[in-house]
């Protein structure tokens, strides 16, 4: 039974007739848009190359003009940066680079101050090695801190306990010569994974969210939360028998009683696994990351560095079965990309010749869907992948451990390179866009990862003064989620179901209707509007060439054309 919450308490949303009365259990981040920032390439403001706290500050007047609600903000805790702050050696302190606890507690309350809340992404399968927990783990084996992690002997001949790989490359064990035993990692081997199983880990890990919850932040990203649970004995990483008891354990523990978004990052997540995290009745998350339609540009069996194209009726399959799957029970996340994957505009859009409009097109199509929308930094723009020629432009641990490992194996450079190119992680982290300036204004010194070239056509300064712009149209779309509660809490249809080039779907809620079509491709396409939708009028919501108020017959889309149409039309 759907029941909205009371008016005022629902940002002012205009709510259908015959809505008002009831109650729901809604909540804030119902209608919230979030706004990820990558640190260390958002803004340097102390002009060392690197992004950092005092840089995001003066960019939050920016974020509010945007409408953004939530900043996830990727790791900024003491790291030795061997994976860019994944690797945290401090969990109550800032990173150096990044700023001191006092910046970071004037970044919440200065946030706070323009309406937008701080989750902090919280990494705890794994700390790095440099993490005192662990540079007391491997002192010796009677350490009291030895089983904050995972330790195996050798196999009779001195190699590694099973041929489990890290996600990094190379094998899973790292050998430790001090203690004669291998460590497990999957990711680096300056990522030790933390052993959960151990009631000691668990606590200290709570006591230190409790920590970050009391300094008033607004919730946790959970990295790779999925693996929080894993058997290594018996193999098992992900979804392991533990997991979901210890995430309501820490729920308790933690964040249960408090009103905050918790997210956690789930490569292994299907619809019936993510109703398990988020059904609120379970007390677990509030919405996971799926990456379902991620990996379906991924090759089976090279994975992402042998890309395909993605196919937009393996897409639509996945999109609509997620919003129908958790329609009544848990919450979607909407995203299309993070400071791990390609650029959105690079991937499912066209960056050459539709820049413009297939990145508005993409916009539309993720932000009339029910659930959390997710916008990357510098997507707002249409910022877009990079191509550096050399692999020593390249700095991420993942492209570079993989690229060692696949040529070494026989992998042709330029194969790999491809893959770099298509779905490296770097391609995320080209310092953002502000202005034609030196560095595109994201520093005065040397940028620690080079800019990407298109910054004097893309770029924030130029997208403010163009009405016409992507950043306006992401602008409208947030402001819309706060407007109509069909997006928050109608229903979902898709629509030309089975068309190759359209993804299309409408959203209803009593008496209020909103037609959502987006053309996927470059080419032209003209329909056949279904019976049901031909005569649907309205108020054109957005569109990224002429607005649409009408449905006739037949509809000619030009190259990526999208639109959103909210309709009044009697209960159907
Ligand atoms: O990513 C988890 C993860 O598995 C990704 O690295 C993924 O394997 C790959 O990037 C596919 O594109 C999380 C963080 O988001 C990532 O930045 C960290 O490197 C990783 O965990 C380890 O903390
Ligand atoms: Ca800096």
């Amino acid at each position: 039974m759907l029941l909205i919450g009371v008016p005022g308490q629902s940002h002012g949303m205009r709510l259908p007739a015959g809505l008002e009365e009831s109650s729901v259990e809604t909540k804030w981040w119902h209608d919230a848009v979030v706004y990820q920032i990558y640190p260390r390439s958002f803004s340097d403001a102390n002009g060392d190359g690197i992004g950092d706290l005092a840089g995001i500050i003066d960019k939050l007047d920016y974020l509010q003009v945007l409408g953004i609600n939530v900043i996830w903000l990727s790791p900024v805790f003491r790291s030795p940066m061997d994976d860019n702050g994944y690797d945290i050696s401090d969990y109550c302190d800032i990173a150096p680079e990044f700023g001191t606890l006092d910046e970071m507690e004037r970044l919440i309350t200065e946030a706070a101050q323009r309406h937008i809340r701080i989750v902090m992404d919280l990494v705890v399968n794994h700390t790095s090695d440099e993490h005192p927990w662990f540079v007391e783990a491997r002192k010796s084996k009677d350490n009291p801190y030895r089983d904050y992690y995972i330790w195996r002997a050798p196999r009779a001949d001195g190699t590694p306990p099973d041929a489990q790989r890290a996600s990094f490359g190379g094998s899973a064990w790292e050998f430790d010569e001090a203690t004669g035993e291998y460590y497990y990692h999957l990711f680096s081997r300056r990522q030790p994974d933390l052993n959960w199983a151990n009631p000691k880990v668990r606590e200290e890990i709570y006591r230190m969210m409790n920590w970050w919850l009391d300094k008033g932040i607004g919730g946790f990203r959970m990295d790779v939360i999925d693996l929080i649970g894993k058997d290594v004995d018996r193999g098992i990483t992900a979804n392991g028998p533990n997991l979901h008891p210890y995430l309501q354990e820490m729920n308790a523990a933690t964040f249960g009683d408090r009103d905050v978004l918790t997210v956690g990052e789930t490569w292994a997540a299907n619809p019936e696994v993510a109703k398990l995290y988020s059904d609120p009745r379970r007390a677990e998350l509030s919405m996971v990351f799926q990456f379902e339609h991620v990996t379906l540009t991924h090759d089976p069996v090279e994975g992402k560095w042998k890309p395909r194209p993605f196919d937009l009726l393996a897409l639509k399959e996945v999109m609509s079965k997620w919003q129908t799957e958790l329609a009544d029970v848990g919450w979607n996340s909407l995203f299309w990309n993070n400071h791990d994957l390609p650029r959105a505009v690079s991937r499912y859009g066209d960056p050459e010749r539709y820049r413009v409009e297939s990145a508005k097109m993409l916009a539309t199509a993720l932000h009339f869907l029910k659930g959390t929308p997710y916008i990357y930094q510098g997507e707002e723009i249409g910022m877009t992948n990079v191509r550096f020629d050399s692999i020593d432009d390249y700095q991420d641990i993942e492209s570079l451990g993989l690229y060692r490992e696949r040529t070494a194996a026989g992998v042709a450079h330029e194969a790999m390179m491809e893959g770099i190119h298509a779905n490296g992680r770097d391609n995320a982290r080209t310092p953002m866009q502000w202005d034609t300036g030196s560095n595109a204004g994201f520093s005065r010194g040397r940028p620690w990862l080079k800019v990407n070239p298109n910054y004097r056509e893309i770029n924030v300064v130029a997208a403010l003064a163009d009405p016409g712009s992507i950043l306006h149209h992401y602008r409208r779309l947030i402001r819309l989620r706060k407007e109509r509660a069909a997006i928050v809490h109608g229903d979902y249809q898709p629509l030309f179901d089975a068309h190759p080039q359209v993804f299309a779907y409408q959203r209803r809620l009593g008496d209020e209707r909103i037609v959502v079509i987006n053309n996927f491709s470059p080419e032209p396409v003209a329909l056949d509007v279904p019976e049901e939708l031909r005569g649907l009028a309205g108020e054109c919501l957005v569109s990224n060439y002429a607005p649409h108020q009408q449905l006739g017959e037949r509809l000619a889309l030009q190259a990526y054309e999208s639109f959103a149409i909210a309709a009044r039309s009697a209960l159907a």
